[in-house]
């Protein structure tokens, strides 16, 4: 490691939010980012960019969503391998199902540090008590019932329970001393990349290491390019982003999956780091 330990920065949390496919991931996500958003209603916050970032108690944390859908395995996978720490999120009214086991064991081999949402508290037929006992025959132990996983009851269509789930992200996320050199090339993780007809192509990275800044060159294995624009979440404009800040990139090339760097030195990327061979 090149890394000189007097120019680490802290970096904010990046948290995939997994589970079963409508346990509620996606509405978890829309409800934090209605009550949490940084920044006043900007053009561009519909842009589709996979990730974006909340403030919660003075702190950032940023958000990657990943389908429940039994097709979408390798996406919970790049999802959560991509993440400092995870959201499991299980519905109160349906217990653990086949892609919450997946997602338990996805977590658990990449070696994802989680916390445990128990969602749709809000409705009739919600039953904590057995989500947690299913969540212990998986061996999710959570934290007052024998283990030490933390967990939350919540719901996602009040907001019940959303604030100290935040919380907890954010204790856990301190637990991982997060940490970024600045002067480092830039490396991190490839969310989405397509290409845009007016655009060229449009890449959405969240870097985990250095500053991204635009004339950097970046690459991934089997391409490489320049960033000709660099754009925050919400279509801002930008000369430069941090870690663990969701951007989008136009006219690099590259494919989902994989880690970025400066092209000239592809040492940058994370000790033991992952690629992945098809989408
Ligand atoms: N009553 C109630 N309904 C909820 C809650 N959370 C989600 N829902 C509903 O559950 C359904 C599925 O929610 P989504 O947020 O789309 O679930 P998801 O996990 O993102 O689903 P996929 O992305 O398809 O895997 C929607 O109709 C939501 O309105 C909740 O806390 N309470
Ligand atoms: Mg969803």
């Amino acid at each position: 490691m090149t890394e000189k330990v007097k120019n680490l920065i802290i970096r904010p949390p990046i948290v995939a939010v997994l589970g079963h496919v409508d346990h509620g991931k996606t509405s978890l996500l829309d409800f934090i980012r209605k009550t949490n958003f940084v920044a006043r209603e900007a053009g561009g916050i519909t842009q589709s960019i996979g990730a974006y970032e909340i403030i919660h108690n003075g702190k950032k944390i940023t958000f990657i969503d990943t389908p429940g859908h039994e097709a979408f395995s390798k996406m919970r996978s790049r999802g959560a391998i991509a993440a400092d720490l995870a959201i499991l999120v299980v519905a109160a009214d349906d217990g653990v199902k086949p892609q919450t086991k997946e997602s338990i064991e996805i977590l658990n081999s990449a070696k994802t540090p989680f916390v445990v949402a128990v969602n749709k508290i809000d409705k009739s037929n919600a039953d904590i008590e057995k989500t947690i006992n299913d969540l212990t025959a998986n061996g999710v132990l959570l934290e007052g019932r024998g283990g030490n996983v933390s967990w939350q009851a919540i719901s996602a269509k009040t907001g019940q329970g959303v604030d100290e789930l935040l919380d907890l992200v954010l204790l856990a996320a301190e637990m991982e001393n997060l940490t970024y050199n600045p002067d480092a090339d830039a490396g991190g993780v490839i969310i989405e990349a397509k290409s845009d007809n007016r655009r060229g192509i449009v890449v959405s990275v969240i870097a985990e290491n250095g500053i991204l800044k635009i004339g950097d060159k970046i690459a991934t294995f089997g391409a490489g390019g320049k960033i000709k624009i660099l754009e925050n979440f919400l279509g801002e404009k930008t000369a430069e982003l941090r870690p663990s800040s969701p951007a989008l990139i136009f006219r690099g090339r590259a494919r989902r999956g994989y880690y970025f760097a400066d092209s000239a030195s592809s040492r940058n990327r994370r000790p033991g780091g992952w690629i992945f061979s098809d989408f």
